[in-house]
Order: structure tokens, then C-alpha cells, then sequence
């Protein structure tokens, strides 16, 4: 599995509908989305998966340079029920579809059913012709991130959480990566941000901004209970060594916040059985670390918060040699997930 930062052949996104996760009909979330497309389409093609009865919508929303392709899912999530895509050493491309359960199935998952969201790599698949290889193992590509030189990091929280593989032991789980991403090492991280309702994605914590270094969403407020889950993964990330021997350096980015969800915008959301509630006064998992690297470009969440100006002058400075462009993305947050998570990126060869 390639680094996030290597070169790109396209960038795919699905289009957000269902009233019972965006508020207000989804309409505020279908403009950032559709904001979001156009950041990544200055510096990749996109491909947006829209439902049947979304195709009118989508086309009179998105500029005629964002591809249109019939995909049915149950939300928006292209990172989690997405393909991983893998490329071996002739720069063949090939997708890893892995099993699904909305971020945990009856035990804590986020909505049910999920059966369209299970079909959504494939499909993806099907339309660029690339081959697919079925894996037995629930797992949501927002769950780990790779450095593309045999490294890979997630969260215990998530991976070892009953309600994803309870059948599998951590070496299991871990043999699995090995043979499905060609990775050698894992780091494995304790918790993700507070209130994460993926049971702590590692892609809205920790990612590598380059082979060997690492950004990691940090508080300096001792009070807040990020702080010891951010000290932990520092702890655990200063004691390892990458794959090849390496040190990892690590950089830190100041949470925005804390954010909570409104009365507001909770009332938008329309409440349904089977489907998580959304209330107000709820803890959002805003993160600066969720942004989407694109072929010489950032495309990076940001909050209307006082910690904005400062979180971008860093992703700046680590990545000198990409234009990075801020998005207000409130209305992903309040989704649950940010703009890594509703992208996925296929290689380039
Ligand atoms: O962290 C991610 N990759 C996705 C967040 C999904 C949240 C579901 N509501």
C-alpha cells in the first residue's frame, strides 16, 4: 500500500444523502462535499459515487470537471467502504475489499443496515477494471495509514475492538495487514481522539507526512481527556522504529476546540431507529490531522476556531512543496469524520 503522498491517479468520493446522519436534508453537507471535490480536483481528477435518485442533484451541484458514477451506499465514507488500493513492483494496481459493519456492527456501529455500503469497493472496482482481492476481516481504510515502506499504524481502540474481529487474535489481525498491504511493521497506537464514534480511527490522530515522520493531534490542556490519549501515542510512537530501523519524528498539531454539536444543528438531523441520534451538546472528534493529501496539494479541514490560522501554517511547513488549501468543513464533523474520510485515493502508476 502506497503512502498517501505518493502520486495519485484520481481521487473518489461518494455523495452524501441520507437525512438521519446530515442535517437539513444533507444540503449544507452536499456544498462542503461538493467544495471538497473541487479543492482535490485542482490537483487530481475526482470521481464522485452518487445514488440513482442523487444523479440530477449531483450534476446541477458539482462542476462538469468532477466525474459523475452510478454507485449506491448507505453514507458517504469512501475511505472506510472504499477500496485500499495496493500496487505491486511491475506498478500494477489491484483493491483490497474488506468486510463491513458500519463502524461496528449491532454492538456500537453506527447505523444498520449497511448492505450497499458492502458492495461499494467492488463496485468502484468494477468501473476502473481493476482487480479485487476479497478480504475476510472487518476493517475501514480510515483505520490505518501506511508510509508505503512496509510501516503501518493503528489504533488498538479500533482493531482489537470486540466489535469489529472478535474472533481474531492481535497477531491475527496483524498477519492479515502483512499479507494484505505488504507492510513488515505496525505501531500500534491506544486510543483515537476522544468521542470518536469509529471507536478511534487512527486517520483522525496520527498520520505520516512523510516516510519516518508523523503528525499527531495533541492538546496542551492536561484537564481534557485528549491529553493523555495524545501523550500515550506519542509515548508508544518516540519508543518504536519504523520498518526500516528508523526513528519516528513527530510533529504535533493543536486540536481546534473542543466543538460540540448545537441544538441547531441537532434538530436537522432526522432521528430514526437503527441509526445512531446525534444530540446537542455532543462532543465532536475535530481534527486538523483528517486532510486529504493530493498530488501536490493538502486539502485540510478547518473549524472557524482560533487554532485554524496556526494549523495550517504547520501542514504548511511540513509540506513545502504543496499548496495547501483550508476548507470550512463543520458539516463533515458533524457527520462524524472529516475530509480524509470521505476520500480515497488511487494510485498512480
Ligand atoms: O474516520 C473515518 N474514516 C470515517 C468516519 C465515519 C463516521 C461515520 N459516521
Amino acid at each position: 500500500m502506497p503512502g498517501e503522498f505518493e502520486p495519485h491517479e484520481k481521487c473518489w468520493m461518494l455523495w452524501p444523502e441520507r437525512p438521519d446522519n446530515w442535517r437539513l436534508n444533507a444540503v449544507p453537507a452536499q456544498n462542503v462535499f461538493s467544495l471538497v471535490a473541487q479543492a482535490i480536483s485542482r490537483f487530481e481528477p475526482v470521481a464522485m459515487g452518487v445514488s440513482k435518485h442523487q444523479i440530477e442533484t449531483a450534476q446541477n451541484s458539482l462542476p462538469s470537471e468532477i466525474e459523475i458514477v452510478h454507485i449506491e451506499s448507505d453514507d458517504s465514507w469512501m475511505r472506510d467502504t472504499g477500496p485500499t488500493f495496493v500496487k505491486n513492483d511491475s506498478n500494477e494496481v489491484r483493491g483490497v475489499d474488506w468486510d463491513f459493519n458500519a463502524w461496528g456492527g449491532l454492538n456500537g456501529g453506527i447505523y444498520f443496515p449497511w448492505d450497499k455500503d458492502i458492495c461499494v469497493a467492488k463496485e468502484v472496482l468494477k468501473h476502473g477494471k481493476i482487480d479485487r482481492y476479497k478480504a475476510c476481516i472487518i476493517l475501514e481504510g480510515g483505520a490505518i495509514h501506511t508510509d508505503g515502506e512496509g510501516t503501518l499504524i493503528t489504533t488498538e481502540e479500533c482493531l482489537l475492538n470486540p466489535n469489529r474481529n472478535p474472533d481474531l487474535s492481535k497477531t491475527q489481525i496483524e498477519n492479515h495487514l502483512k499479507e494484505y498491504l505488504n507492510v513488515e511493521k505496525i505501531i500500534w497506537l491506544g486510543k483515537g481522539v476522544f468521542m470518536d464514534e469509529t471507536d478511534g480511527h487512527v486517520d483522525n490522530l496520527c498520520c505520516f507526512t512523510r516516510p519516518g515522520e508523523v503528525l499527531l493531534h495533541w492538546t496542551d490542556d492536561k484537564t481534557d481527556p485528549q491529553y493523555e490519549i495524545s501523550c500515550d501515542a506519542f509515548d508508544r510512537l518516540s519508543g518504536s522504529v519504523d520498518a526500516k530501523g528508523r526513528k519516528i519524528k513527530i510533529h504535533k498539531i493543536h486540536q481546534p476546540g473542543p466543538l460540540y454539536m448545537t441544538e441547531a444543528e441537532s434538530l436537522g438531523i432526522e432521528k430514526k431507529p437503527n441509526v445512531a441520534p446525534r444530540n446537542d451538546g455532543n462532543r465532536l472528534a475535530a481534527s486538523y490531522v483528517n486532510f486529504y493529501i493530493a498530488n501536490n496539494g493538502i486539502v485540510m479541514p478547518l473549524f472557524d476556531d482560533p487554532h485554524d490560522k496556526a494549523a495550517m501554517e504547520k501542514i504548511k511547513s511540513l509540506f513545502p512543496e504543496r499548496i495547501v488549501v483550508g476548507i470550512y468543513a463543520r458539516e463533515i464533523l458533524l457527520g462524524g469524520g472529516n475530509i480524509h474520510c470521505i476520500t480515497q485515493q488511487q494510485p498512480g502508476v
